[in-house]
């Protein structure tokens, strides 16, 4: 390890004055392009001098968040042809990645803790942890030193102070994310609350440590594709839980490199919450107003790329009842003195999956980015409107166009190249995305930026489940509702490198976002769920069920806002024939959508078992695993 390496944690009270001459001594050389160094506390100060110091950039910009900041750099990427004005909207911008660097790169992400069990489980030999990859210290310390001494050479070192929630609240956090990606800082200002006001409430407090390179010093010996800097081979994205640090290094795109979003409010945030006692899930919030005026708040976990966005912005086709978006990605969740469970959204805005986004999935989100976003790796029109898979549709409905006007259109693809409606492979990135402010959504919730969060009355958990698992049930009790969270499974999206579309387990919907020990962290939601705290009820859904010729059972997301009386049944309670409103449904096949196949729940409750046995293993709190033998049971008894 170098010396950079082993003075990584910035020693706790240090003297000011001490502090002040390290950082004079140390940052000498380097100038500074905007900000006033002086005035930033001594922690700060001795974070950038440190990195600066090991990096090695060009200068260093301290952020400010203002809007004259954004537009600066957004001219000054469009000049170097960074990004592309979307000349059909309002402050749009397209943005196309060299096309190695396009999703999460969960193969390349790591947890660094000195003890492997304080960050995966005891699993058998020869079983690989899927729920979060570990390294030590010390391979960590050589994975550094082969990447980030030197990384920036030659372009500036940003700095950017955000706080995840809204700022000074009391169950926000504060992160500093150093970067060498412009697009970063644009993306980070939409997604986060950044800048000098987040300097100020943070006072000399600690903070989050993000360190955030693209990993292509100058100059540049490979060819620059898209004017997108990245190094695929050399992608490296690491947490040090403990010193709640973030070392990202490779890649510009969305979770890689946006380290407020993944890195923090989950990885980081679920090990802070594990220490304070509350929760950092995967989850949207929405409110959900019934015609009598009552409101409640749920929050739904579902694994990246099923829907989420969708689900938390959805138009009820049942009159009478409303919905309003509080978050759509990650809930922190925290009991409060009154024994609810409250929920606060941790971003600013949405970093959504654009394909199949269309004003009938998600007419809230189309309103949202018509201004003042940015899109990614989708498809762009002569007219200068974004385009992508899902769109054609209300092209030929909006425009009144013909099949053949539409295959007329003139577009670049994501890649750049020319390419009409009917061509062969795709006009969007199946991860394409769009990054759009919060603020600006239709529905966004009049409390979506409450401090104290807002009332959970229930959780979701759910998935693609092409077979055998019903529309809808509810766990018997919290315990059990955190077996049927565990057992989460899903169909593969494109969010991150997986191909094909197998089933794979994505527990509580966490699997690519744990931060610490699975099992330590199936107690920790048990305990939290004890008196004096109240609860929330807990539900399973799934709308991805198949008929036999793969065909969706139930019609689409403004559905499922319809009503539910239980039955019980062997995984949960089930609603009761004739207690879901049905009206305008006529073809639905209520038996197949609402089954509990034994012999499906039978193989899967053996490959349940096989699958805790293996991938908690000893770790596995031992009323998960009653209410594992329970459930087994109940569907031998079926
Ligand atoms: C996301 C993801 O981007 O889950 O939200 O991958
Ligand atoms: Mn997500």
């Amino acid at each position: 390890m170098t010396e950079e390496c082993r003075s990584l944690k910035p020693l706790e009270n240090d003297a000011y004055q001490v502090v002040t001459e390290v950082v004079t001594h140390k940052i000498n050389h380097i100038p500074i392009y905007k900000g006033d160094f002086a005035s930033l506390s001594p922690k700060v100060q001795r974070f950038i001098a440190e990195k600066a110091e090991l990096m090695n950039p060009s200068g260093i910009y301290i952020c400010d968040g203002s809007q004259k900041e954004f537009d600066t750099i957004v001219d000054k990427l469009v000049e170097r042809g960074v990004l592309t004005p979307l000349k059909a909207y309002e402050n749009c911008y397209l943005c196309r990645t060299d096309p190695r660097d396009v999703a999460r790169v969960e193969s390349k992400t790591w947890m660094v803790t000195k003890d492997k069990y304080d960050s995966v489980c005891h699993t058998p030999e020869g079983v690989r942890p899927i729920m979060g990859q570990w390294m030590s210290e010390e391979q960590f310390g050589k994975e550094l030193d082969n990447r980030f001494p030197g990384c920036m050479a030659g372009r500036p070192m940003y700095v950017v102070p955000f706080s995840m929630g809204p700022i000074g609240g009391p169950l926000s956090k504060i992160g500093i994310e150093l970067t060498d990606s412009s697009y970063v800082v644009l993306c980070m200002k939409i997604m986060t609350r950044m800048g000098a006001k987040v300097l100020e409430a943070l006072g000399d407090q600690d903070f989050v440590r993000c360190i955030h390179s693209v990993g292509l010093p100058r100059p540049v010996r490979q060819k620059v594709i898209n004017h997108w800097p990245c190094n695929p081979e050399k992608v490296m994205i690491a947490h040090r839980p403990k010193e709640r640090e973030i070392w990202s290094f490779g890649s510009g795109y969305g979770g890689n490199s946006l380290l407020g979003k993944k890195c923090f409010a989950l990885r980081i945030a679920c090990n802070i919450g594990y220490d304070e006692g509350w929760l950092a899930e995967h989850m949207l919030i929405m409110g959900i107003t019934n015609p009598e005026g009552k409101e409640r708040f749920v929050a739904a976990a579902f694994p990246s790329a099923c829907g989420k966005t969708n689900l938390a912005m959805l138009t009820p086709t049942v009159p009478g009842w409303k919905i309003r978006v509080v978050g759509d990605d990650i809930a922190w969740m925290k009991f409060g003195e009154d024994g609810r469970l409250y929920a606060i959204n941790p971003e600013a805005g949405f970093f959504g999956v654009a394909p199949g986004t269309s004003h009938k999935t998600n007419a809230m989100a189309m309103e949202t980015f018509q201004k003042n976003s940015i899109f990614t790796n989708v498809a762009e029109t002569a007219d200068g409107e974004y385009f992508w898979e899902g769109l054609e549709k209300e092209l030929r409905q909006q425009k009144g166009w013909s099949e053949e006007q539409l295959h007329n259109l003139e577009i670049t693809n994501w890649l750049g190249d020319r390419w009409h409606v009917g061509d062969e492979g795709k006009a969007a990135h199946p991860n394409s995305r769009f990054t759009c402010p919060a603020s600006q959504c239709p529905i966004i919730h009049p409390d979506w930026e409450a401090p104290q969060g807002v009332p959970i009355d229930a959780i979701i958990f759910g998935g693609r489940r092409p077979e055998g698992v019903p529309l809808v049930f509810e766990s018997f009790s919290w315990q059990h509702g955190i077996l049927v969270g565990a057992l989460v499974k899903s169909e593969a999206t494109a969010a991150a490198e997986h191909v094909g579309k197998q089933v794979m387990h994505d527990p509580m919907a966490m699997r690519p976002f744990m931060g610490y020990n699975y099992g330590r962290y199936l107690q920790h939601w048990l305990d939290l769920g004890k008196a004096p705290h109240k609860a929330p009820k807990i539900f399973h859904v799934n709308w991805f069920r198949e008929t036999s010729d793969h065909k969706f059972l139930w019609p689409g997301f403004g559905d499922n806002i319809r009503n539910d009386i239980a039955v019980e049944t062997a995984i949960g309670y089930v609603p009761k024939r004739g207690s879901i409103n049905l009206e305008g449904l006529p073809r639905l096949d209520w038996n197949e959508l609402m089954s509990i196949p034994k012999s499906y729940w039978e193989e899967d409750i053996d490959e349940s078992k096989h699958f805790l046995e293996s991938q908690v293993g000893s770790d596995l709190p031992s009323e998960i695993q009653q209410e594992l033998d329970n459930l087994e049971k109940r569907i031998h008894a079926l």
